[in-house]
C-alpha cells in the first residue's frame, strides 16, 4: 500500500455535494482506502482570477494502484461528475478537478504525470486543506505545514461541516 495525497476543487454547480460524491467514488472498492479528508475551503480563484470562488478540499488515501492508474481513476471520476475537458479554458471554471499531489515519495517527470504536483507549493488553495490533514508530511523535502505558512492565504475561508 502506498499513501497518496489528492487535491479536489471546483466552482461550477453545487460544489460541496460534488466534492462529497467525488471522494466517495474515488475511494470506492478495495484498491483505494480513504484515510483522511480535510474540511472544505472557499478559496479565491487562482490563475484566472475573473471567475467565481472555488471550493477546495484534500484527501489522503492508501492504495494498491499505480500512480498512473490513480490518475486514471481521478479522471474517470471527473468525467462521471460532468467534467468535459474539451470545452474548458486552462485554469478556468469547472465542476470538479482532481489533482494527484503526491504518491509516496515518488518523483516523476512525464508529460502526462508530474509528481509531486508541479504547482503544489505556490497554491494556498492546495496547501491550506493539505496542512489540515497531513501537517507533518514531507513533500520534496518540505514540511506541508511550513509550506502552507509560506504562501499567501488571503481570502481562504475554512467552511464548517454541512451536517
Ligand atoms: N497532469 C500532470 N501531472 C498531474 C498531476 N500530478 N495530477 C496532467 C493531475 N494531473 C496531472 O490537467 C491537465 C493535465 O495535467 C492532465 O491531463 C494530466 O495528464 P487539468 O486538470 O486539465 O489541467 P488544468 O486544470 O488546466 O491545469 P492545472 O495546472 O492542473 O490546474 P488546476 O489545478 O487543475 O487548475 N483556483 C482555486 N482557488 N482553486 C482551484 O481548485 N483550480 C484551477 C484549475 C485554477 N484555479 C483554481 C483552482
Ligand atoms: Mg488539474
Amino acid at each position: 500500500m502506498t499513501e497518496a495525497l489528492l487535491g479536489l476543487g471546483g466552482n461550477v454547480g453545487d460544489v460541496r455535494t460534488t466534492l462529497d460524491e467525488a471522494v466517495a467514488l474515488f475511494a470506492e472498492g478495495a484498491e483505494v482506502k480513504l484515510i483522511a479528508r480535510s474540511s472544505d475551503y472557499r478559496t479565491p480563484p487562482w490563475g484566472v482570477t475573473d471567475q467565481p470562488p472555488f471550493i477546495n478540499c484534500a484527501i489522503a488515501v492508501e492504495t494498491t494502484l499505480s500512480p498512473r492508474a490513480l490518475l486514471g481513476r481521478a479522471q474517470t471520476v471527473e468525467r462521471a461528475l460532468g467534467r468535459n475537458r474539451s470545452n474548458e479554458q486552462r485554469w478556468g471554471p469547472r465542476t470538479i478537478d482532481i489533482d494527484l499531489l503526491a504518491y509516496g515519495d515518488l518523483s516523476l517527470n512525464e508529460p502526462d504525470l508530474t509528481l509531486p504536483h508541479p504547482r503544489l507549493f505556490v497554491r494556498a488553495f492546495v496547501l491550506a486543506p493539505l496542512a489540515e490533514i497531513v501537517p507533518d508530511r514531507l513533500i520534496a523535502g518540505r514540511r506541508v505545514r511550513d509550506a502552507a505558512a509560506q504562501v499567501d492565504a488571503a481570502g481562504i475561508e475554512k467552511l464548517s461541516a454541512l451536517r
